[in-house]
């Protein structure tokens, strides 16, 4: 049987191979996945564990905040406010950031994450998943605001998420493509099972919630009619359709198999730029599939190269299959 290598090996020889996770970036990392190893603990317990079901609060989206929400964001911060390794937490569960209680260490990171991303799945038994993103801190100021962690995607050092389904796996990327590590259960640890991890530049599939199709703008509407029109039609191929309604296990089909990923802005609410943040679920998810030979989006630019302006700013998102991202937004052009 191949060698198995742990996450916590995995993260000491690639420091050896390109620097880019020095010792407080490896703990922060260590610790985010130790508490996703609790988060899955308590989403396989469902029922049992008298985690389901709504919490009877909302959040600062002004959604119904799920138990699993509530219990998955606690543990995030209890797992990473001691370490000394961050200055502070941004949550999509929460309205304001989080600094590092006084009583413990300031470190040189800040950690941005949707604690259960696709909770409306929790209670019907869907796979959902932990999406997180790692920046620093500017240098210099003592303390920490909400404004240093307005910056662009590109600026990550660490993104990632954990899929709680049939596996629960953990996928990473510092940089220097993206690794997969699936939680062996008996051993308590993730054990590498993928790196090099690479998105075919065509596909036949692709993921977007059908039922909001009269709400598109027209470039949307084009790409996914010449999709449905299918051999016969202008892309001269059958396509298949998928979607989940859980961004984490859209996006994992799509590292693992190909695939195009859609959430555009829409004129149901025709001020918002789309229904996906900016901050804690695209940008990590973009950096992870350029990572992985893939392209992301907003229909005009770069979804790395947006200039945030606030914490729980929302974004249009099309990522996925390079050449097909590219051709969704040559329509927008
Ligand atoms: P809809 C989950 O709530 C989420 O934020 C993403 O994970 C998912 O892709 C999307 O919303 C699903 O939205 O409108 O299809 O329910």
């Amino acid at each position: 049987m191949a060698q198995r290598i742990s996450l916590t090996r995995y993260l000491v020889e690639q420091q050896r191979i390109d620097g880019l996770i020095p010792g407080q970036l490896r703990l922060l990392l260590e610790v985010v996945a130790r508490a996703c190893k609790g988060i899955s603990q308590a989403v396989n317990k469902g029922a049992l564990g008298g985690v389901l079901g709504s919490a009877g609060t909302e959040n600062v989206q002004g959604e119904v905040q799920k138990k699993l929400d509530i219990i998955a964001n606690e543990v995030l911060i209890e797992a990473n406010e001691w370490g000394g390794h961050l200055a502070a937490m941004a949550s999509e569960e929460m309205a304001g950031i989080h600094p590092v209680p006084n009583r413990y260490p300031q470190g040189e990171y800040l950690l941005l994450f949707d604690p259960l991303d696709g909770s409306s799945n929790i209670d019907v038994n869907v796979s959902i998943g932990t999406i997180f993103s790692v920046l620093k801190k500017p240098a210099g100021l003592a303390g920490v605001t909400e404004a240093d962690f307005l910056q662009p995607g590109h600026a990550q050092v660490a993104a990632g998420y954990c899929v709680y389904g049939p596996q629960t796996t953990l996928v990473l990327t510092v940089g220097d493509g993206v690794a997969m590590f699936t939680l062996d259960r008996e051993q308590g640890s993730f054990v590498l099972t993928q790196q090099n991890v690479r998105i075919p530049e065509d596909t036949r599939e692709f993921a977007i919630n059908m039922s909001n199709m009269r709400h598109w703008d027209a470039p949307v509407r084009r790409y996914i009619d010449e999709c449905l029109a299918g051999k016969e039609g202008p892309r001269a191929k059958d396509f298949n359709m998928r979607w989940i309604a859980s961004m984490v296990a859209d996006v994992h089909r799509i590292l693992t198999r190909g695939g195009i990923f859609m959430y555009p802005w829409d004129k149901r609410e025709p001020d918002k730029p789309g229904k996906l943040r900016l901050m804690y679920e695209a940008n990590p998810m973009s950096w992870i599939v350029e990572q992985a030979g893939g392209a992301a989006t907003n229909g005009h630019q770069r979804i790395l190269d947006v200039v945030p302006t606030g914490l729980h700013e929302r974004v249009s998102v099309i990522l996925g299959s390079k050449n097909e991202v590219e051709r969704v937004t040559s329509y927008h052009g």
